[in-house]
C-alpha cells in the first residue's frame, strides 16, 4: 500500500508536496487523486476528513488522514528521509522555520489583491503586496545574502513558496504587477527567479493560472460561481489548454461562460 494524496490541480498548498516528492525522488510512490474542487465533495472523502473540506488531505498507507500541507510535507520528509529537503541542524531547520511562517501573510495579500474588486483600493493592495516582498528581501539579506537558495539547494522554504510565486503570476496579467527593479527587491528577485527556474518545480504554467484563477480575479474563490455563470473557471472540463486567454480587465467587465469557452 502508498499514501493517497487528494488533491485539487493548481490548488498551491497541493503542489507542495508535488514539489518535495519530485525532489526525493519519490513521486511515483505516492498515489495522486485529484478531487474536483467546482463540485459538492463526495461523502467517501468528507467521512475520512470528518467533514473538512479543505485540500490537501494524505491517507497514509495504513489508512490514517493528515490535513494541512506544512503537516503532510514534515510527514513525508520523515517517511522518505533520504535525500533531506529539510535542514538538519538545529539553527538552520529554526531559519527556514522562521522564513516558513512568512508565508500566510505573503499568501493573503497576493490572494486579496487578486481578488479586489474595488479600483480605490488597488494602490494600498499593491503597497501592501510590496511590503510582503521587502519582508521576504529583508530576511533573506540577513540568513543568505550570497543566494540564490536559502542554503545550498531548493529546499523547504523554497517548496513552501514556489506555489505562490507561480500563483502571483495572476497579479501581473489581471492587475498589471512587476515587481519593480528596485534594491530593496533585488534579493528577493533572485530567489523567485531561482525558484521558478527549479526542474522539480514545474507542475504548472502562467497560462493554467491564469485561465483557472479567473474567477478569483472577480472575487469568487475556491470553485464558486460569480453570478450569471453556470461553470467555474477552476472546471477541469473544456481543458485550460483549449480555453482562450480570459479578459484582463476584471474591474470593468464580467466575462460570460460563452467568452470563457467553458
Ligand atoms: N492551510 C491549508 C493547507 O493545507 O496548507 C490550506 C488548504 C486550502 O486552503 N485548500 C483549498 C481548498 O481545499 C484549496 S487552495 N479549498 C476548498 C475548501 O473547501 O476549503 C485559499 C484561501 C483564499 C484564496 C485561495 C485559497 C486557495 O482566501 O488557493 O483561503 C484559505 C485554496 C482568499
Amino acid at each position: 500500500m502508498h499514501p493517497t494524496i487528494y488533491h485539487i490541480p493548481v490548488c498551491p498548498f497541493c503542489q507542495r508536496l508535488d514539489i518535495l516528492l519530485t525532489l526525493k525522488g519519490r513521486r511515483d510512490d505516492v498515489a495522486f487523486q485529484v478531487i474536483d474542487i467546482t463540485q459538492p465533495r463526495p461523502d467517501w472523502l468528507l467521512q475520512k476528513t470528518r467533514g473538512t473540506t479543505a485540500l490537501p488531505v494524505l491517507e497514509t498507507a495504513d489508512g490514517h488522514i493528515i490535513k494541512e500541507s506544512l503537516v503532510i510535507l514534515q510527514y513525508l520528509e520523515d517517511i522518505y528521509p533520504e535525500p533531506a529537503v529539510a535542514q538538519r541542524d538545529p539553527w538552520r531547520r529554526a531559519v527556514e522555520g522562521m522564513l516558513t511562517r512568512m508565508d500566510g501573510d505573503f499568501f493573503s495579500a497576493g490572494y486579496t489583491w487578486l481578488m479586489n474588486q474595488e479600483p480605490a483600493r488597488r494602490d494600498a493592495l499593491r503597497d501592501a503586496m510590496l511590503q510582503q516582498y521587502a519582508q521576504l528581501n529583508d530576511f533573506l539579506v540577513a540568513h543568505a545574502p550570497s543566494g540564490p537558495f536559502l542554503f545550498e539547494d531548493f529546499g523547504w522554504a523554497e517548496t513552501v513558496f514556489t506555489p505562490f510565486f507561480q500563483r502571483f503570476w495572476f497579479l501581473e496579467y489581471y492587475e498589471d504587477f512587476a515587481l519593480p527593479d528596485e534594491a530593496r527587491f533585488a534579493r528577493v528577485r533572485e530567489w523567485i527567479d531561482a525558484c521558478l527556474a527549479h526542474p522539480a518545480a514545474q507542475q504548472t504554467s502562467k497560462e493554467e493560472v491564469v485561465k483557472l484563477y479567473y474567477d478569483y480575479s472577480r472575487g469568487v474563490g475556491n470553485g464558486a460561481l460569480p453570478p450569471g455563470r453556470s461553470r467555474s473557471s477552476m472546471a477541469l472540463e473544456p481543458d485550460w489548454r483549449s480555453r482562450p486567454w480570459p479578459p484582463r480587465d476584471k474591474y470593468e467587465h464580467s466575462a460570460t461562460d460563452a467568452e470563457l469557452d467553458l
